[in-house]
């Protein structure tokens, strides 16, 4: 499949790249670094990275406006479905490319590239990379590094497997690209911040069944003065808590008028609960949004249920 992709890039000389809105790092390296490749292969192509961006990625790379195209290729990077890929419309394309690790939830392009098991988007551009003529340096390659990294939380998650630690060790070898430099501006996070996930820590509820959670009301977002994302930013860090498997941040975001949901599991599936409450994602990584706290707290009793018979399962293994 990697060949019949480098065959469409190759045949259209108008390309845009698209991902998910809620923009994160890995979304914006497999576009940013896609982009920079078709470009370095066929400078002569109009290939434009599209979606709204975020200061705090800014050292990732710039994104592009969409203009007026016709007859052009449309590649979507790690989004699973057409309703969240960030693109202001869909015409003006004659062919529609997939690229993605999340579970599959709908067909909506002509050539959908699904590898569900892989750490993230940007190691399958890695791959695509690798297996066509596609060209790479060392900023694409640090970009690509940056979205892999940020998506497997430092090689943290089992969706690394040999395969991307032999991918990593190949671009580092080939393109000997700083990654001490990288992580500099990946990880080092303001102070406020910091405190804010000391509160979270302190103010953690868990429930019967070890499912954490906290809620960060729009007060507390500004008495630590802090954006509404920052909560969801740190969720990764309460991972490894032994009497928590599961967790979730619940976030007040009264000037969009909703509550976002960041749910991790270290136990049991929880992507199927997420989509029931507007959202979804990873299976053991998620979001959701809702508009009150009493129909977050329906989420978290769902998690709990989940959680009573996943901790139920663990308990019938070991009297086996
Ligand atoms: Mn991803």
């Amino acid at each position: 499949m990697f060949k019949q992709i480098f065959k469409e890039i190759k045949k259209y000389n108008t390309i845009v790249i698209a991902r998910h809105i809620g923009v994160d790092p890995d979304a914006m390296a497999s576009q940013i670094a896609l982009r920079d490749s078709i470009k370095l292969t066929f400078p002569e192509k109009k290939v434009l990275a599209v979606g709204t961006g975020s200061a705090k990625f800014k050292y990732i790379g710039t994104l592009d406006k969409l203009e007026d195209i016709n007859n052009a290729l449309l590649i979507v990077t790690d989004t699973p479905d057409q309703k969240r890929v960030d693109i202001s419309s869909f015409t003006g394309f004659s062919k529609m490319i997939k690229i993605d690790h999340h579970p599959f939830i709908e067909k909506f392009c002509d050539i959908e590239l699904i590898e569900d098991t892989k750490s993230s988007a940007s190691e399958i551009i890695m791959e695509l990379i690798q297996n066509t003529k596609l060209l790479c340096n060392q900023s694409i390659a640090k970009t690509l590094f940056i979205g892999l990294t940020s998506d497997s939380n430092r090689f943290l998650f089992n969706s690394c497997s040999p395969s991307t630690f032999r991918l990593v060790a190949d671009f580092l070898e080939n393109y000997s690209f700083d990654m001490y430099e990288i992580y500099q501006q990946m990880y080092a996070r303001p102070l406020k911040e910091v405190r804010l996930e000391g509160y979270m820590a302190e103010n953690l509820e868990v429930t019967k069944h070890k499912v954490g959670y906290i809620k960060v009301t729009d007060e507390i977002i500004d008495k630590f003065n802090v954006d509404s994302a920052s909560a969801g930013n740190v969720v990764n860090n309460f991972n490894f808590i032994e009497d928590v498997y599961v967790w979730a941040t619940i976030t007040e975001d009264s000037k969009n008028e909703l509550i976002r949901i960041s749910i991790r599991s270290r136990g049991p599936e929880i992507n199927t609960i997420a989509e029931k409450y507007n959202g979804g994602g990873h299976k053991f990584a998620s979001g959701a949004k809702v508009t009150s706290f009493e129909e977050a707290m329906k989420l978290i009793q769902d998690l709990d249920n989940v959680m009573k018979d996943y901790l139920k399962k663990i308990k019938e293994t070991e009297e086996e």
